[in-house]
């Protein structure tokens, strides 16, 4: 038996969108391009909005994940996933812990963050469903992170049989790198919402994803 929630996201797999409000459009209008482009998961990742204000939003980009028939996640927020029902929950090494998501969500997709074989093995262990590695790539979006660089993405993913996606500065020149080295998919923000035009951007990774 697989793992819960794994073959779902494997299914949706290729790029994943990370939102952000840092370049301009809300986080409804930047899931929104991203859909139109083709992309099929879109995490919801807000550090600072209100509790209220996130169930709002979130419950927005929930609707337009169902119009498009993506999946939707909520990063780091299990009250808010609680009360907005998505199709899962992204957590960090510091967010609440994975047992704690599962028994809350024992049914859900529940996605983790992990730079080592140790941590991607404890996922795994623990029940998660993908895991998001990185920053593989340095990037320019404010994040609490350190780069891992291609060889510690590649450890991470000779070490687990959990769907991998990799994140940090992930663009269309590395699709290939990334894909070659057996990742399931790129989780983006800048390579979508940095573009000019974002929906035309994400289209582009999609096929490049497709086609690398
Ligand atoms: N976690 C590690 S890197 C990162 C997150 C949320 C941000 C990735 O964003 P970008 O802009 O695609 O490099
Ligand atoms: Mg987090």
């Amino acid at each position: 038996m697989g793992q819960i929630g794994s073959d779902e996201i494997r299914r949706h797999g290729g790029i994943y969108f990370v939102t952000s409000k840092a370049f301009g459009l809300s986080h409804a209008d930047g899931a929104q391009a991203a859909l139109r482009g083709g992309v099929r998961i879109i995490q919801y990742r807000e550090k600072e909005a209100s509790a209220r204000a996130m169930i709002e939003e979130a419950s927005a980009i929930k609707k337009l994940c169902k119009d498009y028939g993506a999946l939707f996640i909520i990063d780091d927020r299990l009250d808010v996933a609680l009360e907005v029902d998505p199709d899962g929950v992204h957590l960090g090494q510091e967010d609440a812990p994975l047992g704690l998501a599962r028994r809350l969500f024992p049914d859900k997709i529940v996605g983790i963050s992990a730079k080592t074989p140790e941590q991607a093995a404890q996922a795994q262990r623990g029940g998660a469903s993908y895991l998001g590695v990185g920053a593989v790539y340095p990037t320019s979006t404010k994040v609490k992170t350190v780069v891992i660089g291609v060889e510690g993405f590649a450890k991470v993913r000779k070490s687990t049989s959990l769907p991998v996606y990799a994140i940090g500065g992930l663009k269309p020149e590395n699709m290939e790198e990334i894909k070659r080295l057996g990742g399931d998919g790129a989780a983006v923000i800048t390579a979508i919402l940095g573009a000019e035009n974002p929906s035309k951007a994400a289209q582009g990774l999609v096929r490049i994803w497709e086609q690398v």
